[in-house]
C-alpha cells in the first residue's frame, strides 16, 4: 500500500500568549521518527501576509496528498475539525505584524467558500472512541487561521498543489487559562497530541483512491 505524504503546520504564539499548543503538537511530531519519511511540517508566523504566502510557497516546492494545518481556538472545549474555508476576512484584532485588515473577501475572483473532502466524520468518531473530545466545525473563524485554510483550498482547487487539506483548531493548554475568565476551556496536551496523531495516521494511511 503507498502511503501518503503530509504537510502538517502550526503556528507561533499570537495576541500576547506565550505560547501556542499547535507549535508544540508540530514539535512533538516533527520529532518522531517513525513518521520522517511521510511528513514534512512548518510553522508560520501569526501574519496574513506571511503565513499564506510561506506556505502556499511549501506547497509548490513538495508534492503532498494531504495537508493537515493545525491553530489554537481559544474558548473551545473539543478538537475542531474545520469543514469549511470561507472566503471572507472578519476581525478587529491585529495580526503578529500589527496589522488588522478590513472586513471582506479573501480573493474577489473566487469562490465563496470551499469544504474539504476529507472524511471528517469518520475522524470525529476516531477521536471519540477514545473518549477525545472532538467536533466538526462549521467556521474557522475571519483571522490568520481561516485565511491559510482558503488559500490552501484554492491553490488546491485552482492549481491542483496538493490533493486534499483539513485545518483543526485546538482548544487552549491547561497553563493558558490562568488569569482569564473562571471556566475557560482547555485540554491537556497529551489528549490533543494524541488526537492529532490519531487523524495523522488515518490521513497518511488511506490509501491513494486515484
Ligand atoms: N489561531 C488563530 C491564528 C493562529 C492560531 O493558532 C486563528 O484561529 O485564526
Amino acid at each position: 500500500m503507498k502511503h501518503k505524504k503530509v504537510l502538517i503546520t502550526g503556528f507561533l504564539p499570537f495576541l500576547g500568549e506565550s505560547l501556542n499548543p499547535s507549535q508544540i503538537l508540530l514539535e512533538n511530531i516533527k520529532r518522531d521518527l517513525s513518521l520522517q519519511d511521510q511528513i514534512d511540517t512548518l510553522l508560520l508566523p501569526v501574519s496574513f501576509q506571511q503565513a499564506g504566502a510561506l506556505l502556499l510557497q511549501q506547497l509548490k516546492q513538495g508534492r503532498y496528498d494531504v495537508v493537515l494545518m493545525l491553530g489554537q481556538a481559544g474558548g473551545r472545549k473539543r478538537i475542531s475539525l474545520e469543514q469549511v474555508a470561507l472566503n471572507w476576512i472578519e476581525t478587529e484584532k491585529p495580526d503578529e505584524d500589527g496589522f488588522t485588515p478590513q472586513r471582506g473577501p479573501i480573493a474577489s475572483q473566487s469562490e465563496s467558500a470551499y469544504f474539504t473532502a476529507l472524511p471528517l466524520p469518520q475522524w470525529q468518531k476516531l477521536l471519540e472512541d477514545q473518549q477525545i473530545p472532538a467536533e466538526i466545525s462549521l467556521s474557522a473563524g475571519g483571522y490568520v487561521c481561516n485565511h491559510i485554510y482558503f488559500q490552501v483550498s484554492a491553490a488546491i482547487h485552482q492549481q491542483g498543489l496538493a490533493t486534499q487539506a483539513c485545518f483543526i483548531h485546538v482548544p487552549y493548554l491547561p497553563e493558558q487559562t490562568v488569569g482569564k475568565a473562571t471556566g475557560t476551556p482547555a485540554m491537556e496536551l497529551d489528549q490533543m497530541e494524541k488526537g492529532i496523531r490519531l487523524v495523522l495516521k488515518a490521513a497518511i494511511n488511506k490509501p491513494i483512491s486515484k
